[in-house]
């Protein structure tokens, strides 16, 4: 076993435990702080620090130190707007640094510190990442229609904005990419500052799955290609909207398409592709401490009896698009930014 596997399995097997002495040394520091958190406090102040440690140990396995700050920035953010002061979460990361400095070996530290310094400076820097930002285009007016409808809790209309937007010409792959895919940012970014609620991003996010499904029949091409292709997520991971967007590109293209969604386990996933045998199976990753277990996933399937050599397998998602080549590194065949470079991606791995 590698050194970076053995830090990522280190530190998530002490990663609860790890979570609570932080805290009491945090408390032991500032009494002010210990007398001020209730219950409810202190379970967020472990889960948070739980959390830091396994973004921590997935971007040293991935040998990418760019996953672990773009979290970080996304966390400062993210406490910021729940009232955190930035001195807590620097302090805390202090004391998380020399706690995983007595629990592993010189050699182990040799390769943490780096990236819990970085961490550090990070939270000092004076800059903040807001999520990814979203470019405007010719379909923004009607994108901001659409999330304000969703906002107000007008799902009908939502719905006929999109369909009389498709029946006037606008292209399923417009509304995808230009619509659907911003608002869904847009709505993470309002969740992330604590402008809007769960219960708001779930409502709307299901309204799109809900619109999503509406436009099916706009799906078809009529020319069918003699290719499939099957698109899943990895075990835990719950965003499957992208996946889904994914899928339905090729199913414009004419392929025929087998969308498995959330949370699939890697056996089912071989089973499933023992039966079908596409040419193409999609991988699709948001959280990136599941980073490794799309790694698992391709291992598992490439070694698999039943699943031919020929088979293409392309990874996306958020950290494939922070964590340049991290792609190579879960031995991917390739990454696309977005469901239509997907498409394109594919033909030229299949045609070559
Ligand atoms: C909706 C949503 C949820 C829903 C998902 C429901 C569902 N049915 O999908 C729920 C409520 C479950 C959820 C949960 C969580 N979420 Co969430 N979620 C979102 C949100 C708002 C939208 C996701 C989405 O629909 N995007 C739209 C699609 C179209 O975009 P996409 O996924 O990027 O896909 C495109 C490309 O990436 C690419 N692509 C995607 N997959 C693939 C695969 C291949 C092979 C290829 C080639 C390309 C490709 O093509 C797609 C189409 O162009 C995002 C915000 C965001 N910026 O994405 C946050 C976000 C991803 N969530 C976030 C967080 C923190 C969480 C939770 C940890 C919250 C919590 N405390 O519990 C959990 C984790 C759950 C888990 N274990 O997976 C953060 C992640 C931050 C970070 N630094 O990692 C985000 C960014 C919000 C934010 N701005 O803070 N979430």
């Amino acid at each position: 076993m590698g050194i970076n596997q053995a830090i990522k399995d280190k530190l998530l097997k002490i990663k609860e435990s790890l979570s609570g002495i932080i805290l009491e040394d945090q408390f032991k520091l500032r009494p002010d702080m210990a007398k001020a958190y209730n219950e409810n406090q202190k379970n967020k102040y472990r889960n948070d620090v739980a959390w830091i440690i396994s973004f921590l140990a997935e971007a040293i396995w991935a040998r990418q130190p760019a996953l672990f700050e773009e979290f970080i920035s996304w966390l400062k953010t993210f406490l910021a707007s729940e009232k955190v002061p930035l001195k807590d979460l620097k302090e805390s990361l202090e004391l998380l640094k020399n706690r995983i400095n007595e629990a592993c070996s010189d050699e182990e530290n040799l390769l943490i510190n780096p990236l819990m310094e970085s961490a550090i400076s990070v939270v000092l820097s004076e800059g903040q990442k807001i999520s990814i930002p979203a470019s405007d285009n010719h379909l923004t007016p009607v994108a901001r229609k659409y999330m304000d409808y969703l906002f107000r809790g007008k799902r009908n209309d939502a719905l006929s904005l999109i369909i009389s937007e498709v029946e006037a010409g606008t292209t399923v792959r417009e509304i995808y990419l230009d619509v659907f895919q911003p608002v869904q940012y847009e709505i993470g970014r309002l969740w992330q500052t604590n402008k809007i609620s769960v219960a708001q991003e779930h409502f709307c996010t299901g309204a799109t799955q809900l619109v999503m499904s509406q436009l099916y029949p706009y799906l078809f091409t009529g020319e069918k290609k003699d290719r499939k292709m099957v698109t899943t997520c990895v075990s835990g991971e719950l965003h499957e909207i992208g996946a889904r967007m994914v899928t339905d590109f090729f199913e414009m293209e004419g392929w025929d398409t087998y969308y498995l969604g959330a949370n699939m386990p890697v056996e089912g996933v071989i089973k499933f592709l023992c039966e079908i045998k596409p040419q193409l199976l999609a991988i699709s990753a948001t959280m990136t401490f599941h980073v490794s277990a799309v790694e698992e996933m391709i291992r598992n399937i490439r070694s698999a009896p039943g699943i031919p050599s020929e088979l293409k397998i392309l990874v996306g998602g958020y950290p494939f698009k922070v964590a340049d080549r991290l792609w190579e590194h879960v031995g991917a065949d390739g990454f696309a930014l977005d469901a239509l470079e997907a498409v394109s991606l594919a033909e030229k791995l299949i045609a070559a």
